[in-house]
């Protein structure tokens, strides 16, 4: 219908437009009826994002004239701390049975099963397939903690980085923004014992390892991914190459390392050193904020508080933690102590940002027989609460200074679906809760990285071609 004030709408339209066009000149306006700004929801918000891809000025209560519309809430994208990109072609062909005794170590035979199969093309085809299903998931970037290095005979390839630069290439096909992390994997157990075979794509020596690293300055560079660094494991390097490797780590590099996921691994780690695994790396090595402790499922209270004392993260993996049997992080006692924290896809049975927030939030309440309990305080809705920590704490864990939409930050937004009814009806945190708790569907709509659109009404432009060359892949592997 027709407003009846038409004429000087149309001149309000007019000045507006003009207002906004000066911004407009070189800045995309996008207008959010609601959107989760760093200081909480905000109504009638417009962005301006510049053409270096950052937000360059917040307007809130404002026209939307001359502005594109968004199609629903806006909140920010999470970064997903934690993937293993090529053992998505896996998911869901682990769930027969063996003889009685199937563990986190039977499945690992079958995970390095698949590592004995994989080219480089496969790893891009993998991987750019997985990236944009974490994209429609919510997530805007991915550290990518990326082990298998060598070929299928554990010799280098010619380019000693070429399965890196396979991770490169997917995400310049998806858009993602990516925080690589070269692995360093030296050994198969505790006390330096000597790889296995089917480690074999994984094992450098310290040199070798600190080639790649410094080979993949560059290209991480031209694309614009961050670089970082990995120790696979307490299992699979000493405290000797941790000292050696970390004296020449920029002081800025995430670092990362899985630690106490199984009680096997913890039982191992006392045998040898008369430690539990997370005294053991804090004995060994400086750990700062730049570090990601990858699990640390199995923790006492004194080391919840060497954890939180240090500011690392807690890189937690709620549905591949579940897949696997590790056991359940004490998350609720971690955050009741300000303890940092960040959500990984890990092996990527599930991809979603709702999905790690639900299960970490469910694992807590099964085994306290309570309800809500990552909320933090009286009051405050789990969602909220959770997806704030995990934002920053995935944010600390990917080396990006900036989480959230605020003036100066990349603007990597995510639209969520405001056709449907359950969000349209709800406002506030509300609408968070709904998203993870709800089981209302897909409901992120489209996505923005570092001012570009990559998913458009649930749509990637590249989905087709994507999707045939990750057919592909996966015919090769299951022949
Ligand atoms: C990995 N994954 O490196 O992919 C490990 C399993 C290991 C998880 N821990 C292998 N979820 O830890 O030795
Ligand atoms: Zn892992």
């Amino acid at each position: 219908m027709r407003p009846k004030n038409f004429p000087l709408q149309c001149l309000y339209v007019q000045v507006w437009g003009f207002a906004h066009k000066m911004v407009a000149d070189n800045h995309q306006l996008l207008f959010a009826e609601r959107a989760l700004l760093a200081d909480g929801w905000a109504d009638d918000v417009v962005f301006a994002i510049g053409a270096d891809g950052r937000i360059a000025t917040v307007e809130r209560g404002a026209s939307a004239v001359g502005a594109k519309r968004l199609g629903g809430p806006v909140v920010p994208a999470v970064a997903d701390l934690h993937s293993h990109a090529f053992q998505r072609a896996m998911a869901g062909l682990t769930a027969v049975a063996g003889q009685g005794d199937d563990s986190f170590w039977t499945w690992r035979e079958e995970m390095y099963r698949l590592v004995s199969l994989l080219t480089p093309d496969d790893v891009t085809a993998i991987a750019a397939k997985l990236q944009i299903e974490l994209l429609k998931g919510g997530f805007g970037r991915v550290a990518e903690f990326h082990y298998l290095h060598h070929g299928a005979d554990g010799r280098a390839y010619a380019a000693p980085a070429e399965m890196s630069l396979a991770v490169l290439q997917a995400a310049e096909l998806s858009g993602i923004g990516l925080t690589m992390l070269p692995v360093f994997y030296a050994h198969s157990d505790f006390g330096g014992a000597a790889p296995t075979a089917g480690q074999r794509r994984f094992i450098h020596d310290v040199d070798g390892f600190l080639t790649l690293l410094h080979g993949l300055v560059e290209p991480c560079r031209s694309v614009g991914a961050r670089l970082g660094l990995a120790f696979h494991s307490l299992r699979a390097v000493t405290g000797d190459e941790i000292a050696t490797i970390m004296e020449t780590v920029p002081v800025h590099a995430p670092v990362h390392i899985h630690v106490a996921e199984q009680e096997r691994e913890v039982a191992a780690s006392i045998a040898h050193s008369g430690r539990r695994p997370v005294e053991r790396l804090y004995d060994i090595a400086e750990v700062d904020e730049r570090w990601c402790l990858v699990h640390a499922t199995h923790v006492t209270d004194a080391e919840v508080a060497m954890i939180v004392g240090s500011g690392a993260i807690a890189g937690l993996c709620p549905t591949t933690e579940a897949d696997l049997g590790d056991g359940i992080f004490p998350a609720v006692d971690f955050l009741g102590a300000e303890g940092r924290f960040g959500v990984g896809t890990d092996s990527h049975v599930a991809t979603s940002v709702a999905g790690e927030l639900r299960l970490l939030e469910y694992g807590q309440r099964l085994r306290d027989r309570r309800r809500n309990r990552m909320a933090g305080r009286p009051g405050a809705s789990v969602g909220r609460t959770l997806f704030e920590r995990v934002l920053a704490g995935g944010a600390q864990a990917a080396g990006v200074a900036e989480a959230g939409l605020s003036v100066g930050a990349p603007a990597d937004l995510v639209v969520l679906d405001g056709r449907s009814p359950y969000l349209a009806s709800v406002e506030g945190d509300t609408i968070i809760d709904r998203w993870i708790f709800g089981g209302i569907g897909p409901a992120v709509r489209d996505v923005m990285i570092g001012g570009r659109w990559l998913i458009e009404d649930g749509r990637h432009p590249k989905d087709e071609e994507i999707d045939r060359a990750f057919a592909a892949a996966l015919a090769r592997l299951r022949a």
